[in-house]
């Protein structure tokens, strides 16, 4: 990326896999009663106090992810990234992620590690500057505050 652009704006971009976007409306046991919004909205509050700034793109397609990532690389600090089921078989998105040169947060609702085994191998772990998992919404503003900390 661009040095200019990273000393002076610090924008992040958070990522959101397939069906996060159903947030909300059902698995509130597992997942929660709050929607998306509600969570990049905490994000947003929390990258605010620490002068940065978030873009926010979730997206049902694997293709698509990887574009945002390549995108990322000219114009975003790091990336925050909750792959939902990608995250366990998604080689993709893990190449992508190995281009791109900021910090990167494996972020999940719930704890994948404490449920059925194929949930319990990350693609994406490999390539993570690390793993918040099973904090619920509070894991948004975990993962900008340690962000921050890594810029
Ligand atoms: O815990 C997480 O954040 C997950 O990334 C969520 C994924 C799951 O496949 C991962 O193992 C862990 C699933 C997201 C599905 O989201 C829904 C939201 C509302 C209703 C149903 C599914």
């Amino acid at each position: 990326m661009n040095s200019e652009n990273k000393a002076s704006e610090k924008t992040i971009l958070i990522l959101s896999g397939p069906n996060l976007n159903l947030l909300g409306e059902r698995d509130p046991q597992m997942y929660g009663d709050q929607t998306l919004d509600q969570h990049i909205e905490l994000a947003e509050r929390t990258a605010s106090q620490h002068g940065i700034t978030v873009e926010h793109l979730q997206s049902n397609h694997e293709g698509e992810l990887v574009d945002a990532i390549h995108q990322a690389r000219e114009k975003h600090a790091a990336i925050i990234i909750n792959p939902g089921a990608f995250t366990h078989y998604a080689w993709a998105i893990h190449d992508a992620l190995q281009t791109f040169d900021g910090p990167v947060i494996e972020l999940h609702l719930s704890n994948p590690a404490a449920r059925e085994p194929w949930r319990h191998t990350s693609v994406v772990a490999p390539v993570a500057s690390g793993t918040i998992a099973g904090f619920g919404g509070h894991g948004y503003q975990i993962a900008v505050d340690a962000v921050s900390e890594l810029l």
